[in-house]
């Protein structure tokens, strides 16, 4: 529409005041949201404070620091392992971790935090290889020391998860003598005795021999 002064006006259309209202809502329940999230984000689980200000500290702050179990399948403590082999252990997180898939909310963090006897033994003697996370599982593979002088170390592997929850696995390095067995016959074809053993070392065998009457 034109004006008798030539100038164009614009058509203006107002907004329902309801529907302004509902736009209002939605945005400060948003605004709340992102609040809450930064406040359970805000608490450190561990430092002995209220970070967030909510009047709960650490795991009393059960929204921001929630209950995990940090559970394995670890049927004996210590678990012998022999030298210089690799093993992996294996913890499960009960409940799950909030996060479905990768980048997972709870940190899982794997250590040796313990060697004994500490004269001979140091947690640096097992090295942590390959880790493999998912969200109800934390899988950490490691080599044992390989070295005669760490022989019957204990050592403690910790898995901590989002950095208060944790599980302890004891392991022993163990260096058992090698065994052989034996075939229950030996074979004599007349002028050699023919033997067969298994053993997983290089094998050497002395033998004596005393004629019988
Ligand atoms: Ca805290
Ligand atoms: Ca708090």
């Amino acid at each position: 529409m034109s004006s008798t002064s030539g100038i164009q006006e614009t058509p203006h259309f107002e907004e329902p005041l309801e529907a302004t209202s509902n736009g209002l809502a939605v945005v400060s329940q948003e605004l709340l949201e992102t609040i809450h999230e930064a406040q359970l984000a805000l608490e450190d689980c561990i430092d002995g404070l209220d970070n967030n200000c909510d009047g709960m500290t650490d795991l009393a702050d059960v929204e921001a620091c929630p209950y995990i179990s940090v559970f394995t399948y670890w049927p004996v403590q210590p678990m012998p392992i022999s030298h210089g082999h690799r093993a992996r252990i294996t913890v499960e997180l009960i409940p799950p971790d909030p996060s479905e898939e990768a980048p997972w909310t709870w940190s899982r963090e794997w250590a040796v935090v313990d060697a004994r006897p500490q004269e001979r033994c140091q947690p640096e003697d097992i090295v942590l290889g390959d880790q493999e996370d998912f969200r109800s599982l934390s899988r950490r593979y490691f080599w044992m020391p390989d070295s005669a002088t760490k022989t019957d170390c204990l050592y403690t592997v910790e898995a901590r998860i989002n950095g208060y929850a944790t599980a302890n696995m004891r392991v022993q390095m163990v260096n058992h003598l090698p065994e052989i067995q034996l075939d229950e016959n030996a074979v004599y074809d007349g002028g050699t005795w023919h033997l067969s053993a298994s053993t997983a070392t290089p094998l050497s065998i002395s033998v004596s021999a005393s004629a019988s009457t």
